[in-house]
């Protein structure tokens, strides 16, 4: 693996990869190629842009390591840019304005669009990993969001579309003032979609945990725990969890949490 875990030089075999890009359809993005993205702000962290309008999305997916004391404290978002952020693991404080949150692996906070979000660690020097989230605020008369925080270990999870192996968590309320959300999705293993979805919405998609078989405009690709999924609009869209050539001796349920544009019509 490359910049992630620091190894440097040439490695034993073939410089291959599971990696695919699709732009304006779907991507699968692995850790193996990921590399570090400087970016103004964001202090002593290795910082890596994963789904963005160069790929065909209307937000920006980032993976960022925080290291030491690192953070943006500067501000991330506002002046109608909203933004979230997920614990991947460790321990960070997260700021929406002044407010403060303390964050723990599975934390999150949602910051709307009038104010700044900002984070550093917290984890006694030890690295701390989140997935951030930016994208442009489409606004609706008469209604506004408001900061969202929570902890996904103590949000309930319900079964997805009348199948109880695949368990549903929705992050931030449903309620029309929000125009997306974050889920989590978990399938147990040999659970699947109902259906392979073709929907307006876009998605972006971190592998939590598992491993799954996913179909991404009718190709099976296999996608692992660290992995990264962009569906673009229209794109068909489906999983099978562990199974075909992961049948055996995995327990761990194929879980990824994504974004997903909601309550509003298309503007022309
Ligand atoms: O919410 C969704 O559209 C979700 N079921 N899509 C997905 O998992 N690819
Ligand atoms: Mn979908």
């Amino acid at each position: 693996m490359g910049y992630l875990n620091h190894n440097q030089g040439y490695r034993e075999g073939l410089l291959e990869t599971r990696a695919v890009i699709k732009k304006d359809n779907y991507a699968v993005i692995v850790p193996d190629g990921l590399v570090n993205n400087v970016v103004p702000e964001f202090e002593d962290c290795d910082v890596t842009i994963l789904g963005s309008p160069r790929l065909g999305a209307r937000f920006v997916d980032y993976l960022v390591t925080l290291k030491d004391q690192g953070g943006n404290t500067q501000g991330f978002g506002g002046d109608g840019i909203q933004t979230f952020i997920y614990v991947v693991y460790g321990n960070i404080n997260a700021y929406a304005g002044d407010e403060k949150y303390e964050l723990s692996q599975g934390g999150y906070l949602y910051v709307p669009a009038d104010q700044v979000m900002k984070f550093e660690n917290n984890n006694n020097n030890e690295d701390s990993r989140v997935f951030l989230y930016k994208k442009r605020y489409q606004p609706l008369e008469g209604h506004k969001p408001e900061v969202v925080t929570g902890n996904v270990n103590d949000l309930k999870a319900e079964p997805y579309e009348g199948m109880k192996e695949v368990l549903v968590q929705d992050l931030l309320p449903k309620d029309i003032a929000y125009d997306m959300n974050i889920h989590i999705l978990s399938f147990e293993p040999g659970a699947s979609h109902g259906y392979v979805e073709t929907h307006v919405q876009e998605h972006g998609a971190y592998v939590l945990s598992g491993r799954g078989m996913y179909n991404l405009d009718n190709e099976w690709l296999p996608v692992d725990k660290g992995d990264y999924i962009f569906m673009g609009a229209y794109a068909p869209q489906a999983t099978y969890a562990p199974q075909a050539t992961y049948a055996i001796g995995l327990e761990e349920p194929f879980a990824y949490i994504y974004s997903k544009d909601a309550n509003r019509d298309i503007e022309l």
